[in-house]
Parts: structure tokens; sequence; C-alpha cells
């Protein structure tokens, strides 16, 4: 590509181009994010030599064509499939991909820490991070400039600058970008100023210092990105980040420059593709769309975890003034879009930005509102001191709306959510739920902004089974669990979205002989041990079910709270051995894959729950299917309480 002579990049541009569409349009995926950078990362591959030069794109969704252009485009057609290649940057992958990205505003610090590494091993090379205008409003990012721009060490910040996060960006960083957008300043223009003031004589030590004043203040009134320059960065911008040959000579010279250096590109998201330009926020990670038309794949009727949650919110927040709710940058996915469209004054979208997200809503609970803080639940590890801090320390009633909690497919190991009951199950008084069905999700809402600590409500990600609403949102009684089932031979203790396959389980067990008990758990914490212990005594056989990490979830409270049990019981004649095993996921990290094929890995269907659940009888299976089970992994093997 570097060879490629100047007017022919328009081509490979359009190539490329024209590869993420017919691609993405098939895998889904974020479209527009790399739409808009296409000229950017052809002009990054021809002024630094990756991978000798290590070029680290934050979040890392905008990589496709720096994957195109980095020797994968013979497997490109596998991206975010399972097995393929991943949708963000992975070390494993290639030698292109720096560093592992999915999470937003991390690039700034691992460029520090890679550029730093090379000085400490004194070896010569250069380092980038590109950064969104979003991913700029992550604290992180803020944390990283602070550090790097006062130590100094050579490393080039790209900051793309689209306007968009996922939604229109927000912030006063943002306005601050806007400005700057609008000045006529050009970097060269920048280097003149600065040149000229330079040249401006100094007489006398009084009007030394005078003359250095004024020329801080014309240098504000003239030179862009002073915010940056403050920080210790020279900033070079706003340049067209879609003109191959501004951006490669501006690239030169920040490459060429010493110390922290911070690029302003002006892009268009979307650029190129036309339903994407004319709709980015829609096209940032769009599933499976016609290519011609940008017409999205209908999927059937029942409505999303996050519209019943949307609903339920704003039905809520009718009845009581103050609910509030809060998104971290994510207002569609959530649903709180909703919210400010019916309460404009009671939502707040605070930018990429979750840990400010948990401890602005415990401020406002502290002050008598009902905050609703609405985030992914891979979105949530950010706020989990935040979480323990601020909000279930002091116990102030924040409602956690945990949403993609579980499997959440394509996006990979760095979206699944698949820890948020681990993370969140350690701390005092937090009480913890999640619904069979959007049905429940509604009632476990109103139950959550009715309680007077910390409440978590965690759902997962897409469709709901599509179960008949049962009158308006009601409480449930706190830490008490449902019996779905009655059976004798087993009792199958299932969590949210394992309800309704286990019950289907319990149906194919039934069929071959064996009794299964159901019970909806409802709550993680408080867990209803007795009704747990119960039913474990008396079937003597108990198989926990949850779409989550194994360490640390559902089953590890289950046996828990059957140690403790035990422990009470004694060695008395009522003292019975209760055999457990526990599904969900083992220790690893979940890769990407549709998600009712990660299921199928796991276990987490009807079939695979019945096939766990009779392995569990092994007088009926004999020894050649004991070994199998042992050999899937899941479910961590056999425990006694
Ligand atoms: C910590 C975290 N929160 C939320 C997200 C979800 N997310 C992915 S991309 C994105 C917007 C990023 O905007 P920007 O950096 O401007 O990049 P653009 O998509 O506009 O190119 C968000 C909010 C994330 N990846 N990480």
């Amino acid at each position: 590509m570097r060879a490629l002579p100047p007017e022919r990049l328009p081509d490979l541009a359009a190539e490329v181009r024209a590869a993420i569409v017919d691609t993405v349009s098939r895998t889904g995926g974020h479209i527009a994010p790399s739409l808009g950078v296409v000229e950017l990362t052809i002009a990054l591959h021809r002024v630094f030599d990756s991978p000798l030069d290590k070029i680290i794109f934050d979040v890392g969704h905008q990589c496709y064509a720096h994957k195109l252009l980095t020797g994968r485009r013979e497997e490109f057609s596998t991206l975010r499939q399972y097995g393929g290649l991943s949708g963000f940057p992975r070390r494993e992958e290639s030698p292109h991909d720096q560093f592992d990205t999915g999470h937003a505003s991390t690039s700034v610090s691992a460029a520090f820490g890679i550029a730093k590494a090379r000085d400490l091993k004194g070896e010569k090379h250069e380092v980038v991070a590109v950064i969104g205008d979003g991913a700029m409003t992550g604290g992180m990012a803020f944390e990283a400039l602070n550090h790097a721009g006062h130590d100094g060490t050579h490393l080039v910040v790209v900051l793309n600058d689209n306007r968009m996060s996922i939604a229109p960006n927000v912030g006063a960083l943002s306005d601050y970008l806007r400005k700057m957008r609008v000045s006529p300043h050009y970097w060269r223009f920048k280097a003149d100023i600065e040149g000229l003031l330079r040249r401006v004589p100094v007489v006398g030590e009084g009007l030394a210092r005078f003359a250095e004043r004024v020329k801080n203040s014309l240098k504000y009134l003239l030179v862009p990105g002073m915010l940056f320059e403050e920080l210790g960065f020279t900033y070079l911008g706003p340049v067209d980040g879609h003109d191959l040959d501004v951006l490669e000579r501006v690239l030169q010279d920040a490459r060429d420059f010493h110390g922290p250096v911070l690029v302003h590109v002006v892009t268009q998201k979307g650029r190129g593709y036309a339903p994407a330009e004319d709709n980015p926020y829609a096209f940032h990670g769009p599933g499976p769309f016609d290519p011609d038309t940008g017409e999205r794949l209908k999927s059937n009727g029942a409505p999303t975890y996050s519209e019943v949650f949307a609903k339920t919110l704003v039905e809520l927040a009718g009845d009581d003034q103050r609910v509030v709710a809060i998104t971290a940058a994510m207002p569609d996915g959530t649903g709180t879009e909703l919210m400010a469209r019916t309460f404009p004054e009671r939502f707040f979208d605070v930018g990429i930005a979750e840990e400010h997200a948990m401890t602005f809503a415990a401020g406002l609970a502290a002050q008598g509102m009902r905050p609703v803080f609405a985030v992914y639940s891979t979105f949530l590890q950010r706020a989990t001191d935040q979480f323990i801090h601020d909000v279930a320390l002091p116990g102030l009633p924040v409602v956690v709306a945990v949403d993609r909690a579980g499997i959440v497919g394509e996006d990979g190991p760095t979206h699944q959510g698949v820890f948020d009951i681990a993370i969140l199950r350690a701390a005092p008084g937090a009480v913890l739920m999640s619904p069979k069905d959007e049905d429940e999700l509604r009632h476990m809402l109103k139950t959550a902004l009715s309680l007077d600590g910390p409440a978590v409500v965690r759902y997962p990600r897409g469709q709901a089974p599509g179960v008949t609403l049962d009158g308006p949102p009601r409480t449930l009684p706190v830490g008490k669990g449902e019996v779905l089932r009655e059976g004798q031979d087993l009792v199958i203790v299932a969590l949210g979205n394992t309800v309704h396959p286990s019950l289907r389980a319990a149906e194919a067990l039934a069929a071959r002989g064996i009794e299964a008990a159901v019970i909806n758990a409802r709550f993680v914490k408080p867990l209803d041990h007795d009704l747990i212990l119960t039913w474990a005594r008396r079937c003597g056989r108990i198989l926990t079910v949850e779409e989550h990490a194994l360490t640390g979830g559902f089953g590890s409270a289950v046996a828990e709270a059957l140690a403790a049990g035990g422990a009470a019981i004694g060695g008395g004649a009522e003292a019975r051995a209760v055999t457990l095993k526990m599904l969900g996921i083992p220790d690893e990290f979940v890769p990407a894959g549709k998600p009712a094929l990660l299921r199928e890995r796991y276990g987490l269907t009807p079939e695979g729950i019945a096939r766990v659940a009779e392995a569990m009888f092994p007088e009926r299976r004999g020894e050649a299917d004991e070994m199998q089970t042992a050999a899937t992994g899941n479910g961590g093997g056999r425990e006694r309480a």
C-alpha cells in the first residue's frame, strides 16, 4: 500500500468500503465507525510502519479497514462469527493488533504504557492511539492525557472527531471540539502563529513577564486546542479526515515532533455509504441489512427486554416524580431514550462515563431522588468501586438496570455480560434479582424502586419470550423464589432467562422417567435459603442453572447456602448428603458467536440442561455417560454439601 501512487488511493478507499459494506450487511457490526476512518487508516499505515510502529484503536470497533489492510481480507467474511475474525483488535489474531480493546477510553493509557516500555527498553518506534470524540468523554482518557502530557514522552494521539458517540456526542468537551471544528485554523497556521509569537522581542524582566502574558492570551485567542496544549500535548488540527494528502502530511508532522502530540481529525461517520451517512446513529452497529437499501432485516414480533424495561420505567416515572434515568452513552441500546422523549428533564446521558454515572446516581439518591442507571452488564464492570463504595456502603436507593446480562453474542468476549453477579453479590445489603421473562422484569423494576437501598435487576439482551403481561407492575416479595413445577427426583434452581428452558428440560426429563422440580430463584440476593434447602433435602439432587460465570455466580451463592445450611443441620439423623451440580459459564472468556450457538456450547438449552440433569443419575446411564459429562467441563463437577 505504501508503494501505491497517491492518485490510486481513492480507489483503494472505495474498495475497502465496498468490502466492509458487503461483509457487515451479512454479519452485522460496527459499520458507520469503520467507514468513517477508511482514509485515516490508509494514511496511518502509509506514514507509520506497523507492526514495528504500534497503532492502538480505542474501543476497536472502527478497525475493519485496518483488518482489511493488514492481511485479513480473505477471512474478512468470517467477521464476528464463531471461530472467525474478531470485531475488535485481538493480539492473538495479528501482529498488527497491538492491544485488545472493546471497552472505550483505554487507548491513550495503553499507548502511553507501550511508549514508556519502548523508552525503558531503549527501542525506537512510534506509538499511536486513535480515539473517538465519544471515547474521549471517558474518565480514563483524561487520566491518561493528564499523565502522558506531563511526562513528555513522545506519543501520537489521533482524535477522530465525528461529532457522534453512538448517539450524538454529549458534554462540554464535545462543545469545545465543535467550536474548534468551525474555526478556520489549520495546523500549519498554528505553527505560523507560534513562530510569530516566538519572534516578538522581549526587553527587561517586567516587560518580559508582561509580554509572556500577552503572548499566552494571544495564543488562547488564535490557536485552537489550548485545552490539550495545557495538558502538555502539542495540538495539530483540525484537519479533514477524508483528505488523504492533508492527513499524511499532518501525521508525518506528528511523527516527527518530540513529546506528546494530539492530531485532531474531523471525519464523517458512515462516510461513503448513503444509508449510514444519513443515519449514523442507526448504523453504528446494526444487525444484518440489505446492502442496496440499508433496510434492516426484521425480527419477529416479541418486544426486547430493553423495550419492556423502558416502557415500564416511563410508566413508573409517571407515577413518581423522584424517578430519574441515567445512561452512559447508550440511550438507544438501553431504551432510556424513551425517558428522554417523555420526561427530558429527568433523563441524563453522561457520556461514556459509567463510573461517574454510578456516583452521580448516588448523589441524586442521597437527596431523595430515585435514580435508575441502565447499563450493559459488561460496561457496569467499570463502575464496580462506585457501586460498592458510593452506593452499597451508604445503602443508597440506586436502581441498577443491568441490560445485556449473560451471553450477548457476536461482539465477543469483551462484551459478554457474565461477571455482574460475581462483582455485585459481594456488596453487603444490595438486592439482586433477575426476571424469568419480560412480565417479571416489570414487577422487578417496580420492586427495585420500592426499596430503600440499592437494587439490581439483571436481564438479557434481545427479544423476550413474548409472554402476556400480567396487570400493572407490582412489587414482589423480596428474597422469595417461586416453585414452578414439583418433582421428587431432582430440583432445578434456575435464574433469569434460564428458567423457561429449565421448565422445558423438566418436561423432557419427565418423558425419560425423571421427575424434576423447577424453582425460579428470582433473587440472587437475598437468596431464598429456606426454599432451596427444603427442596434440596427433599430431592437429594440440586442443579443450578444460570447464564453467568460459575465463579462467584448464582450457583456459587446456592453452594454457599447449602454449605451453611449443612453446617447448621449438623451430623444428626436429619442430615442428608445433597448432590449439587452447577450449570453456567465455566472459567473461560465466552467467545464471539450467535447466542443460540453459544448456549449450545455451554449446555444452556432445554436439551443441554436435561442432559446435565440426567447425568446426575449415574445408576440410570452407566459409566460411559458419566465420563462424557466429566469431559464436558460444564458445571465444575459434582460437589457434596
Ligand atoms: C466503557 C464503554 N462504554 C460503552 C461502550 C459502548 N460504545 C461502543 S462505541 C461507543 C461510541 C464511541 O464513540 P466514538 O469514540 O466517538 O467513536 P465512533 O463510533 O463515533 O467512531 C460506545 C458508547 C463501550 N464500548 N465501552
